[in-house]
């Protein structure tokens, strides 16, 4: 029931895609914020750089403000624009749908995308809590339509090297894995909860704070790169306890958690610990993690993302040290698809990076998945839940299998 009634041709000067061509993946995105930017980029710039069965064109974007969304689908050639999520899922001439919105709104998009029958591309976390991620790996799964969470970190040349180093057990045992991540943008008691951009400080909207918003990207790497994570202690804090509410204009509690430090036990034998807060004064996005294994260890850093800095114990005891590999060859993960060795990539690139990933399954569904889906997605709401329940009961928390 795409209909003419409701979509809206943007002035936008883009030639439109033909509907039903197999050589283009069509993609409809619900969302224009920071991440709808992110992935627009995204769409545009895999398409360019690698070559897949199916070219990703974004076909229709979709927001609230029909103002808003038109500069939008001008800025970034896309033909046409929604206004109701629910009519952009149901059109006819969209194969894939990329779901941009707060996360309270995952679910409800998702099971409509199964209903639909269209692929689905949806933001991180996956939901609200384990029990939506659960109903949502059910419908997909019974669906059988491809379906992948946007955790892009995993996808800079740096961190997917240090997974493939992991998985070629260089490192040997494994000890330690510890992660990082820090910002410092909620420390200002006047800033409101509630709407755009600021819904992340509304629980009812995000779940959790930091997190469901910051460590499920520590978790989604660490899981990737060093397994199954089966027990959690931790600890949370909110030190604004109330602030005012954009869309009801009162002060109301504030019920995430602002900060949040666990201790994790991996399948593998190896312990962990993993911090975040957003009142760490100076630091914008510090992700960093570090691994210790027996023979080597590996640390990566957000702000230097291109390098991997890597210690081996093997080499002869007075050159010892750690070494910083810049990523940028083109041995290096996806590295060679862009410029010629040295120059750097960026934050954008992740993204490209993992629609890629997902085009390219899509060509061999058998192959290993190097993306999270929905199923990986939803082992990590595992843990975040287990982490917020350690925090409220005191107790170490066993984490449930997904
Ligand atoms: C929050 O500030 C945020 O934008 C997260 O929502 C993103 O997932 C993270 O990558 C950067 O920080």
């Amino acid at each position: 029931m795409a209909s003419k009634k409701t979509s809206k041709s943007a002035a936008a000067p883009a030639p439109r895609v033909t509907a039903g061509d197999g050589g283009t993946l069509r993609i409809g995105l619900i969302g224009y914020g920071f991440m709808g930017r992110a992935h627009a980029n995204a769409i545009h710039q895999a398409g360019h750089f690698f070559r897949t069965g199916r070219r990703p064109v974004l076909q229709a974007v979709c927001g609230r403000s029909e103002e808003k969304v038109r500069e939008f689908a001008a800025a970034w050639q896309c033909p046409n624009v929604e206004t109701d999520w629910r009519t952009l899922v149901a059109r006819p001439d969209i194969d894939a749908v990329d779901i941009c919105t707060p996360n309270d709104s995952h679910m409800e998009i998702a099971l409509a995308c199964v209903k639909h029958r269209k692929m689905i591309l949806c933001e991180k976390p996956l939901a609200l809590d384990g029990t939506q991620g659960a109903a949502m790996v059910r419908a997909v799964e019974k669906s059988g339509l491809p379906n992948l969470v946007w955790y892009n970190y995993r996808f800079l040349p740096a961190v997917t090297l240090a997974k493939n180093i992991v998985a070629s057990g260089e490192l040997g045992k494994i000890f330690h894995y510890r992660a990082n991540f820090l910002q410092d943008w909620t420390i200002s008691a006047d800033l409101p909860q509630g709407g755009a951009g600021l819904w992340r400080l509304d629980a009812k909207v995000a779940g959790s704070g930091v997190t469901g918003d910051l460590l499920a990207h520590c978790i989604d790497t660490a899981r990737w790169i060093n397994g199954d994570i089966v027990s959690v202690s931790a600890m949370t804090e909110t030190f604004i306890k109330e602030r005012m509410h954009n869309l009801t204009g009162k002060k109301q509690p504030v019920k995430i958690d602002d900060a949040c430090a666990f201790l994790a036990r991996f399948e593998n034998g190896s312990m962990a610990v993993f911090e975040s807060t957003r009142y760490a004064r100076g630091h914008k996005a510090l992700y960093t993690f570090e691994i210790n294994g027996e023979h080597k260890s590996l640390a990566w850093d957000l702000h230097d993302l291109n390098r991997l800095s890597y210690f081996d114990h093997g080499v002869p005891g007075d050159r010892r040290g750690w070494s910083s590999i810049h990523c940028t060859d083109g041995d290096h993960p996806y590295a060679g698809r862009w410029w010629v060795p040295g120059l750097c990539l960026g934050y954008e690139h992740s993204f490209a990076h993992g629609l890629y990933e997902f085009l390219r399954s899509l060509d061999q569904p058998k192959a290993e998945k190097r993306f999270p889906d929905f199923r990986h997605a939803l082992g990590t709401q595992h843990v975040c839940d287990a982490v917020l329940e350690s925090a409220r009961t005191g107790k170490t928390v066993k984490v449930k299998r997904a």
